[in-house]
């Protein structure tokens, strides 16, 4: 008997093992379907020795860019233009203003084509 509950035990321990594995498995699976953040300009954490003259991101689909804001290590907002129109585009770019030496984090939110809401942060220094 106690053999047998050891046994229980075990096969209960396992396949909850294995279902954990398999949720992993379906949460990356979904996560592929989903639009996603392919890269940066400049990339996250990036050192530029010169202040960037544009900033963007590039999607894998369409990705209407509702918000984006760029902040330095104060907190300050910098504003941008941006020439997309809200439109859905895979290649986002907006125009920053000169911007002195510093270390900025631009965060984003978007609505992706298959519906999925998206958001994201990247980060960049400019130096002297
Ligand atoms: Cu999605």
């Amino acid at each position: 008997m106690i053999e047998t509950n050891k046994d229980n035990r075990m096969t209960y321990l396992i396949r909850a093992a294995l279902g954990a594995l398999l949720a992993v498995g379906a949460a990356s699976q979904a996560a592929l379907a989903h639009a996603e953040k392919e890269g940066t300009r400049p990339a996250d954490g990036a050192v530029l020795t010169a202040p960037p003259e544009t900033l963007g991101m590039n999607f894998d689909m369409p990705m209407r860019v509702t918000l984006i804001a760029l902040t330095d290590q104060d907190g300050n907002e910098h504003a941008l233009t941006r020439h997309d129109g809200m439109q859905p585009v895979t290649a986002f770019d907006a125009v920053p203003p000169a911007l002195p030496s510093g270390i900025y984090t631009v965060e984003w939110r978007g609505l992706a084509d298959d519906g999925h809401p998206m958001q994201g942060r990247f980060s960049f220094e400019v130096t002297d």
